[in-house]
């Protein structure tokens, strides 16, 4: 039963889950309301039979209800960026062959005509927990259990069907690793459509028994106003964060920074990743904080692969080693192991973490493995040990403040303005984004296009985060002798 996955959840339990705008919910009121929750949607069916359900809900108690509501129903949870521009909507949703959609009440008025388009229920929490089921099913591991969007070489996100059992793999793992206990407490400000919140933090701690602050969104004074009074044992961030916070401490008095930074120092861990920490950033931090950043590395297709030790020497610039129950191996352009330390390769893996497939992609699918490694398509090489992470194989991935963005997908957007020709988007260094998108256009004859205009032409078709934040005017995109745009030269 799915219910054993996360033991604290289903066992008698009266300590606090969950803490968010509402108040504080304790494992048995959550255990109570997911059941009634699956058993209103599972109704007289008994199994979803991976029905895809999905949800566009902030951090809150529905969140985690609808997610695990799905899981024991037996469907395949799709959880949303509850900010998505509508265009992006209309892609996940009907991509997985979505079904039922959970929304609050405020915004079924503009999500009405899209559901109704796809032939999606539009639901809210209440009307799925006003109705009647009696019996859940009994589902095997092998069984999935959601579907995360990433961004890759092509267009669009691709669906990353995730099992119970690689969930299992990867909490189980990370719980084990980092040593969580059901003392812990962590704040959540960080997306809830991506692994490092669902994941790293939500699942983690509530396998764990801990408590978990869910808020809707970061917010640095309320933030720091808790870390001062040491509400949380253990903290977890994209690098942009720790950016930000530094920025933040430097700017405030003597007495108010040094109280931050000791609340940090008294915290049992402080993790990075979805991004490479920057080593200034990571010294910075330790020279304020006294905590030394554990860095890792992973993926939405496997989870967490690579981390730093709990114990032990964690590296600046590094990742670490690969994580138990993970098999991380570097192989080069020939697909040969390479064996050598100072040698770069892709990292590739294998291991129960690992996703089951791309939803409806067998192409994609097939592309990524070989011979049943998952190819990462990210560059790295072992020194003394250790695996720093050197780039990506491709110009057209970008990872702006934790978020990975196709470059391809925001310039088929772009290439539907009336007054472009031609459009190239790549990555550029950034200080606070790590890197930060930047778009190449021509425009057609006579036209004028200026950045306030084209950020909010962009702000209704693309999420903000995607939103280019520089535009070069060109009167022509350098190409290679086949006609391809030569990004290389652009950066
Ligand atoms: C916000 N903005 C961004 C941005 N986030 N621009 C580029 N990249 C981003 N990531 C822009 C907004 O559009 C807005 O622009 C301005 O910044 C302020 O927006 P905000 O929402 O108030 O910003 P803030 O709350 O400070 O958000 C920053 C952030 C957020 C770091 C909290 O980006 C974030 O949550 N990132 C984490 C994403 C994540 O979880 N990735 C993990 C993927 S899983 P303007 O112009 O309107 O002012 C993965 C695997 C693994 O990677 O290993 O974990
Ligand atoms: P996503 O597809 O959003 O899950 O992002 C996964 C990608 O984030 C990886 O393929 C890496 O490129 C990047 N990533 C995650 N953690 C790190 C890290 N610690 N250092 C460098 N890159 C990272």
């Amino acid at each position: 039963m799915n219910e054993q996955f996360f033991p604290h959840i289903t066992q008698d339990n009266n300590k606090v889950a969950l803490v968010d705008a509402c108040g504080s919910h304790t494992y048995d009121q959550i255990n109570s309301r997911i059941e009634m929750f699956a058993k209103g949607l599972v109704e007289d069916q008994q199994d979803l039979q991976e029905e895809r359900v999905a949800f566009l809900l902030d951090a809150s108690l529905d969140y985690v209800t609808a997610l695990h509501g799905i899981w024991r129903a037996g469907g395949m949870a799709v959880p949303l960026n509850v900010a998505s521009a509508e265009a992006e909507l209309e892609h996940y949703l009907s991509s997985v062959g979505v079904t039922r959609m959970i929304a609050p009440a405020e915004h079924h008025g503009k999500l009405n005509k899209l559901c109704r388009q796809l032939q999606i229920s539009l639901l809210t929490m209440d009307q799925v927990l006003a109705q009647q089921g009696s019996v859940l099913p009994s589902l095997s591991s092998e069984r999935p259990a959601m579907i995360l969007f990433t961004s890759g070489t092509t267009n669009k996100p691709k669906g990353v069907v995730i099992t119970h059992k690689a969930i299992k793999a990867q909490v189980t793992t990370l719980v084990d690793a980092w040593q969580w206990s059901d003392d812990d407490v962590i704040p959540l400000f960080l997306p809830l459509h991506h692994i490092h919140g669902i994941i790293n933090i939500l699942s983690c701690a509530l396998w764990s028994g801990a408590t978990v602050h869910l808020m809707p969104k970061f917010n640095m004074p309320d933030l720091c106003s808790d870390i001062i009074t040491d509400t949380y044992s253990v903290f977890m961030a994209v690098p942009t964060i720790y950016v930000k916070l530094i920025d933040h401490l430097e700017g405030l008095d003597n007495a108010q920074s040094q109280a931050i930074c000791e609340g940090f120092g008294r915290m049992r861990l402080n993790v990075s990743g979805s991004a490479a920490c920057p080593v200034n950033v990571f010294n910075k931090w330790r020279e304020l904080t006294g905590q030394v950043l554990l860095e890792r590395y992973g993926m939405t297709e496997v989870g967490m692969g690579i981390s730093n030790p709990y114990d032990g020497e964690r590296r600046a610039g590094y990742v670490g080693q690969a994580l138990p129950g993970v098999t991380v191996q570097l192989f080069d352009e020939q697909d040969q192991q390479v064996t050598q330390e100072q040698t770069p390769g892709e990292i590739r893996m294998k291991g129960d973490n690992l996703f089951r497939e791309y939803w409806n992609n067998p192409k994609a699918t097939q592309e990524t493995f070989k011979q049943g490694w998952f190819c990462s398509g990210d560059i790295a090489v072992i020194e003394d040990g250790y695996i720093r992470i050197m780039g990506r194989s491709s110009i057209d991935i970008i990872k702006s403040g934790g978020y990975k963005l196709s470059a391809l997908e925001i310039e088929g957007v772009l290439l539907t303005h009336e007054d472009i020709s031609e459009a190239a988007v790549i990555g550029i260094a950034d200080d606070t984004w790590g890197e930060a998108v930047a778009a190449y256009i021509c425009l057609r004859q006579g036209a004028q296009l200026g950045y306030a205009d084209l950020k909010d032409w962009c702000s209704s078709r693309m999420s903000a985060y995607k939103i280019p934040k520089q535009l070069k005017i060109l009167d022509s995109l350098p190409r290679n002798a086949m006609g391809k745009v030569t990004k290389p030269s652009l950066k």
